[in-house]
């Protein structure tokens, strides 16, 4: 039985990989570790937690050895467009957390999930089915560190034999816990202002396509290529996985099915903008499909109805 350390639990993934971990793997073998926001009442109620700064390797360490851990979720990072704001802060955690999960796992060989993204790939990469291997000059901060994170991940591998794997996730959905400082945010948002106000305003500008997935298939995706059997592992890190790809006008049309009220009008942020213009229309993960067999289940249409019967729920 693996006992498995979720770094960043409170956060837009981790809030909702904890408790999918814990049904798989077994409340007691699941440790979900926070630093400055605190844990939802039902992750720290229902297994252990720990308390850590995960910029600290020593204090990563203490926590890695108390539960005899063997592999760990590394979900901290600060997204695109507020890294923008603090470059030197976001190499910083993205950089520090990423090497010290690395190098702690070292020592018992262990496995580690670093989520890499769109945000890896640049203006010069090709747009539209972008290859898992292509061309990598991104112009954020964020996407430098999830290069170089792909990059250390590999080479922990190679030289130390760690079990370093990941995927490239495209813009995540969700309804549990709101994303924060991403450029492809806008496409949670918009489910909370239609519920709410029958209208949002788009800080990205008709016609920008980018990847996106619904939460389920990401939790999904993170288990199955850390299960994945290694002898069918051509690429063993920083796979492409998507699920759709829409613009603004697409996905409100599809919340117009729903609440045919719904107003969608504009007002671009240019730093979002132009973040969102150097990320693929569209990726190929084609490798991922054929490698670990990963296909996901939700389409636009099915996560619309879904999420927005969740969003209306809660906001009740
Ligand atoms: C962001 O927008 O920064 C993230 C991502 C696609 O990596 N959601």
């Amino acid at each position: 039985m693996k006992n498995i350390l979720v770094i960043g639990a409170a956060g837009q993934i981790g809030s909702e990989l904890v408790p999918y971990l814990r049904k798989i793997y077994g409340d007691n073998h699941v440790i979900a570790t926070f630093n400055r926001t605190p844990l939802p009442a039902e992750i720290s109620e229902a297994g252990p937690t720990a308390q850590m700064n995960a910029t600290d390797g020593n204090s990563m360490y203490q926590v890695i050895k108390k539960y005899n851990i063997d592999a760990i979720y590394n979900l901290v990072a600060v997204l695109s467009a507020k890294g923008e704001a603090n470059p030197p802060l976001s190499w910083k955690i993205n950089m520090e957390t990423t090497f010290n999960c690395l190098e702690n796992m070292k020592e018992v060989k262990g496995a580690v999930f670093t989520p890499s993204s769109i945000g890896a790939f640049g203006l010069t990469t090709p747009q539209d089915q972008t290859p898992q291997d292509t061309i990598m000059r991104p112009s954020t901060i964020y996407g430098i560190s999830k290069v170089a994170g792909e990059l250390l991940a590999d080479y922990y591998h190679l030289k130390y034999g760690v079990d370093a794997r990941g995927v490239r996730f495209p813009g995540i959905i969700s309804n549990v816990t709101m994303p924060g400082g991403g450029t492809t945010d806008y496409a949670v948002e918009i489910y909370y202002e239609a519920i709410k106000n029958q209208k949002y305003t788009s800080n990205l500008k008709a016609g920008t396509f980018l990847d996106m997935m619904y939460m389920p298939d990401a939790l999904a995706a993170a288990v199955q290529i850390m299960e994945a059997d290694p002898a069918k592992l051509i690429h063993r890190n920083c796979f492409n996985v998507t699920a759709m790809s829409f613009d603004p006008e697409i996905i409100a049309a599809a919340i117009r099915k729903h609440i045919p009220e719904f107003v969608l009008d504009y007002n671009v942020d240019p730093v979002k903008q132009a973040i969102a213009e150097s990320w693929p229309n569209s990726m190929d993960d084609s490798c991922a499909r054929a490698e670990w067999g990963w296909k996901p289940e939700y389409n636009l249409e099915t996560m619309t109805i879904d999420m927005l019967e969740k969003v209306a729920a809660k906001l009740k």
